[in-house]
């Protein structure tokens, strides 16, 4: 076993961290892969390491146009859970909170999992009817979920405003405590080094501008870096859905919308959850770094442009300072968006399509962090085998013409 010792710290301190090994290679795109992804965000990453790991598929390229990560991966403000009304839904995001309670040891990368609990507040007998009904489903499907008394949120969360003379009075709450946060980069990169270790090719800015195909049947891409060939290529391009669609004919019930977050400068770590409300329509955590990391709902119009606008942001300013009137001498130090695509259930789509060999995972609107690494192991199974694995079958495009939707409007909640 290697020792460190106070000597090999005070070393590494100094080296200006020379002579590190790369943490994945930068290969130039071969002719052909077996399978090519599109899109190096962490769930294009987390497919391609487990197309690997599980199915035995390492001849595989991921195409990424910027750099890893740098879409929403990179933007997103990093809240995980699995407190999803309807069964699939669950099911679905439990299994990823469970591949994320076990990454960092599969992965060897450490992640930052906090799981600190997420809090949702009730600010109405409504709400609170709404709360304990989430709450009874989840039990019902063995998910950890409970609901708070306006006490216990006072105990829990002592600079939370639960005046009743508030606008909205905090009434009580519900709590997942396995919920949390994690370093999102490093969900990005430890997906990246463990799926290059197994073979992967990760080639950066690369962007793929079409889709090759010979009759119904997908044969590869055409790239900024030259056609690359592959018999099944799957498409993970987070806002951008609908572009890469539209290169293979095909339309996706998506709209694109930005969606906007902010950072504070930090402090002295005073909050300990995450704590969401839909009534006042903001959420905040605070980060290992001791920022406060804050978010909005979307942005109403359609837009590709990576950035938002100051009426959404002062307006989530304003909901935090009513419910922690503490932080209205914090300093906000930056603010930036995603584009994010939402289904008209806002669910998403992990499917096959009309097009043979060509797989679309998208749609994950405004909160498709949590689910990273449980899209990328059932979108590599539908690959792998063409054909979805039970826990994404009900994601598939054909419920927008059996009429079979998932309406998850109400757990995307405050980002909506
Ligand atoms: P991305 O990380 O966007 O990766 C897609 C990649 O595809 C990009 O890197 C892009 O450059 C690349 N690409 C696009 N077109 C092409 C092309 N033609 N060729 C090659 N590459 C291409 N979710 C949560 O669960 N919790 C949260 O707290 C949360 N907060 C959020 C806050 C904000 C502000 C935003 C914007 C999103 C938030 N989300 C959250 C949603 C979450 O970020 C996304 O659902 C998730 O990160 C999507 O991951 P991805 O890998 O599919 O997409
Ligand atoms: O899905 O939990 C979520 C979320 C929080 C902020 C944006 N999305």
């Amino acid at each position: 076993m290697k020792r460190y010792s106070i000597f090999s710290l005070a070393r590494n301190a100094l080296s200006h961290h020379e002579d590190w090994p790369q943490a994945w290679r930068s290969p130039e795109p071969k002719p052909a892969y077996d399978v090519i992804i599109v899109g190096g965000g962490g769930h294009g990453l987390a497919t391609a390491y487990y197309l690997a790991k599980e199915h035995g598929i390492s001849n595989v390229a991921v195409l990424e146009k910027g750099w890893l990560g740098g879409g929403n991966t990179g933007r997103n403000t990093t809240v995980i859970r699995s407190n999803y009304l309807w069964d699939e839904s669950a099911h679905l995001y439990e299994k990823s909170l469970q591949l994320y309670e076990g990454l960092s040891q599969d992965l060897n990368f450490n992640i930052m999992l906090s799981q600190r609990g997420v809090v949702n507040l009730a600010h109405s007998e409504h709400d609170l009817r709404e709360l304990s009904r989430r709450v009874h489903a989840l039990r019902l499907n063995g998910i950890d979920s409970e609901v708070l008394s306006l006490d216990e949120v006072r105990r829990l969360i002592p600079i939370l405003d639960c005046s009743p003379a508030a606008r909205y009075p905090v009434l009580g709450a519900s709590v997942q405590w396995r919920g949390g946060i994690a370093r999102h980069d490093a969900v990005a990169w430890g997906f990246a080094r463990a799926a290059d270790a197994r073979g992967v090719d990760i080639i950066q800015n690369c962007e793929v501008t079409g889709i090759l195909r010979d009759g119904g049947r997908v044969t590869g891409v055409e790239t900024t870096r030259g056609a690359i060939r592959a018999p099944k290529v799957g498409c993970v391009v987070a806002g951008h859905a609908s572009v890469l669609a539209a290169m293979a004919g095909l339309s996706l019930p998506i709209e694109s919308h930005p969606l906007q977050a902010l950072v504070s400068e930090p402090i002295k770590p005073v909050l300990h959850t995450v704590v969401m409300s839909s009534a006042v329509h903001a959420y905040i955590s605070q980060s290992d770094k001791g920022e406060l990391v804050m978010g909005a709902g979307i942005d109403t119009w359609n837009s590709y442009a990576q950035r938002g606008s100051l009426p959404v942001v002062a307006h989530t300013v304003g909901a935090v300072c009513e419910l922690f009137p503490i932080f209205g001498r914090v300093r906000m130090m930056r603010s930036w968006a995603g584009i994010v695509d939402i289904c008209p259930d806002a669910s998403p789509i992990i499917s096959r399509t009309p097009v043979e060999g060509l797989y679309f995972n998208c749609g994950w609107g405004t909160g498709g962090f949590k689910a990273t690494p449980g899209s990328g192991w059932v979108f590599a199974y539908t690959i792998a085998r063409d054909e979805p694995h039970p826990l994404n079958a009900p994601f598939a495009l054909e419920r927008f013409s059996t009429g079979a939707l998932i309406d998850e409007h109400g757990a995307a909640a405050v980002a909506h």
